[in-house]
């Protein structure tokens, strides 16, 4: 038993210690412009009898918030709902029903006022919100091809204020094209759709905009702190915005008789979300110059994009605009204040100095505070860029497909990375997000094209982390947990069925792993519903778009015709804030669909291991007194003697109980009210 107490003192000093280093990511939340969210409430019928409710948790209600909620005027929860904010009406008939949720405790508005509502149609159907799509007509290229249209990536921003999250979406035609590929391309369309199905705009990339998943990356986000998301992207001749207003010279052409555009001038363009209006069109930064000296005549290094928005002065959000990973690479940030784009920085590797940056770049990026100053860094494959504009780090190891960035110790807050890489030599890599560090490495000899990293194990400590290319599933040491993989996607993730683990998104299907077997097994599917973007297998979006803290996936259906937002029915323990109001989280529903589609990750701790306070629930010591601490940080403590500390120190005289005794502990973290007890035995008498 003299071990447990050593190990007591190890992981005492270990705290003591992480906690003074490890403080990242450290924003300031009081200073951040982050979007106002409101309620969220959607009711949706799961099956003849039963309605599921769901609404968020935000960081500003206080902790003892509680609900009721009505069904056509009448209480239909018998006792207050606080553990979630989930409720599952098992009693609602099939006919038009009004339902309302009502706030008791709160500290700014009266008990039991109506704080959301939500009339769930006679017709509604079961699992999802449907979208109806407006299909683009279909056309004929110079070549004489035909194309038709489908539903792309989509992302979500308040447009118009209210408190709620439109869907922008992004329409493919059937002859989009790598750039690695010759051939001409139909027209890229953007379409604003509120939640209820209505259209808000339509915006036209126009002929000069070549189709495919490294060409158009759109990011709504709201720059300028006034709650209406703005929308950024790339622009050229004969862009039309979402009030029909042609940007630049309509006439031009400046595709080639391959498809690809070369020539021409290029533009980046801010839209208002709620009308799709051009607000400000600029020059594009970075600009092509000559596409050879990028490293090839066709375009296929100069014309790989990526965007990004990042905090990058702990206030408004920037975003960032970036060119090229296969050599040269440049990321140009911009500020949208006051009705005015202004570059903040550019970063160039062709600049003296920063040579080691290029060809590091995935074909997506993350971002987050990295090195605990409150401004965010972007991840950039191997490298990262400081908020400064500067370079971090470079680790050499090239580009790759996927990249995850989160906290994946729960002792810790520091980020880290888990990235896949596509040289034949690198593999997959494990390293600190802020130094670049390589905490462990499996090398390969292949291009390891898919890497993930979810809490999928609860008997594992972290989130796990496997490539195709791991062997296996790793925990954060990167000792093997599962020697194998199989069975077990390597694409997506989502917080889907209500308990701390997180659940597998591949294609449309969810599956969940299972500890005992090894291997996933599917818990939901939808037949009438497609994948996107080929052997990617990605949903439209998948991220937390309304109701509580699990997150929605949205797919298309293989007509086309709808798009469908799958919300959980899964009843849960737990309530969380919102994932939105997690910056580095916000930020990577922003980018998720930058070229190759990543699953959203946390900039904090997010798993199982939540529940497990103490590494040890009962201590036993020859000495005569102890200190208690928990296994991880969290944002509130209240111990059963009062303490509201951290760490509190036990003496066997000040013991009122007899011994052994327990000490019981209430925290907190991101609003869910968790308990513990430890009990305590001192040995000498
Ligand atoms: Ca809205
Ligand atoms: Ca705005
Ligand atoms: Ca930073
Ligand atoms: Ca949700």
């Amino acid at each position: 038993m003299r071990h447990l107490y050593s190990r007591l003192i190890y992981f005492c000093l270990l705290f003591s210690t992480c906690e003074v280093i490890y403080a990242q990511p450290a924003y300031d939340l009081t200073k951040l412009k982050m979007e106002k969210q409101g309620r969220g409430l959607v009711a949706i019928r799961e099956n003849d009898s039963t309605v599921n409710l769901s609404w968020r948790f935000l960081s500003s209600d206080p902790a003892n918030l509680s609900f009721n909620v009505y069904r056509n005027g009448e209480k239909i929860n018998d006792t207050p709902v606080r553990n979630a904010t989930f409720f599952k009406d098992t009693h609602a008939p099939e006919k038009k029903l009004n339902y309302e949720l009502r706030i008791i405790n709160s500290t700014r508005q009266k008990n039991n006022q109506i704080v959301a509502w939500y009339v769930l149609e006679k017709n509604a159907p079961h699992g999802y919100l449907n979208i109806p799509l407006n299909i683009p007509s279909d056309g004929i290229t110079p070549s004489g091809q035909n194309y038709s249209y489908h539903a792309n990536d989509a992302s979500v921003g308040d447009v118009d204020g209210d408190g709620e999250y439109e869907v922008i979406l992004k329409w493919d035609p059937s002859n989009a094209h790598d750039n690695a590929h010759d051939g001409y391309t139909g027209n890229v369309y953007i379409d604003c759709y509120k939640l209820n199905g209505k259209q808000l705009w339509r915006i036209d990339l126009g002929k000069n905009i070549r189709a495919g998943a490294h060409y158009t990356q759109f990011m709504v986000f709201d720059l300028d702190g006034d709650n209406k998301a703005e929308l950024v992207m790339k622009t050229g001749d004969g862009t039309i915005d979402g009030t029909s207003r042609v940007i630049g010279d309509p006439e031009a052409d400046y595709r080639n008789d391959k498809g690809r555009i070369l020539s021409g001038p290029e533009y980046l363009t801010v839209f208002e979300g709620k009308t799709g209006k051009a607000l400000q069109t600029i020059d594009y930064i970075p600009a092509r110059g000559n596409p050879e000296s990028w490293g090839d005549a066709k375009g296929n290094r100069s014309d790989r994009f990526l965007a990004a928005v990042a905090y990058l002065y702990g206030e408004y959000p920037s975003v960032v605009m970036c060119r090229g990973y296969y050599t040269r690479t440049v990321l140009a940030a911009f500020d949208w204040r006051n009705g005015e784009l202004t570059n903040r920085w550019v970063f160039d590797s062709d600049t003296p100095g920063n040579e080691a940056y290029a060809g590091q770049g995935n074909h997506n990026l993350r971002v987050g505070d990295v090195d605990g100053d409150g401004r965010d860094e972007i991840i950039y494959g191997s490298c990262a860029i400081d908020d400064n504009g500067t370079g971090l780090y470079s680790t050499g190891m090239g580009h790759g497909d996927a990249m995850h960035l989160t906290a994946f110790d729960p002792s810790s807050k520091k980020l880290q990375v888990w990235d896949c890489h596509e040289n034949k030599r690198d593999g997959s890599s494990f390293r600190d997000a802020a130094t670049g560090e390589v905490i462990f490495q499996v090398k390969s000899n292949t291009d390891v094209g898919r890497a993930l990293a979810a809490d999928i194990d609860p008997n594992v400590r972290g989130v796990e982390m496997w490539s195709l290319a791991s062997v296996g599933i790793r925990n954060m040491k990167g000792e093997v947990v599962n020697p194998s993989i199989q069975g077990i996607s390597v694409n997506m993730a989502c917080w889907w069925d209500g308990d701390l683990s997180r659940e597998l998104l591949n294609g449309t299907q969810i599956s969940k792993y299972n500890p005992v077997t090894g291997v996933a097994d599917r818990i939901f599917n939808c037949d009438d519903c497609v994948r996107n973007n080929g052997t990617k297998s990605t949903p439209v979006l998948a991220a937390d778009i309304v109701g509580d803290w699990r997150e929605e996936v949205i797919l298309r259906t293989k007509d086309n015709r709808n798009l469908r937002i799958y919300i959980s029915p899964h009843e849960t323990r737990y309530r969380f804030h919102t994932f939105m109001q997690d910056p580095v989280y916000r930020i990577n529903v922003a980018t998720q669909n930058v070229a190759y589609n990543q699953p959203t990750q946390t900039g904090l701790y997010f798993g199982s291991d939540l529940e497990k306070i103490f590494h040890d629930n009962v201590i036993e010591t020859s000495s005569d007194k102890i200190t208690l601490q928990t296994a991880m940080p969290y944002d509130s403590y209240r111990w059963s003697n009062g303490k509201t500390t951290p760490a509190i120190t036990i003496r066997k005289e000040e013991l009122q109980s007899v011994n052994p005794t327990k000490m019981e502990l209430e925290v907190t973290y991101r609003g869910c009210l968790l308990k513990d007890t430890v009990t305590i035995n001192f040995l000498n008498q």
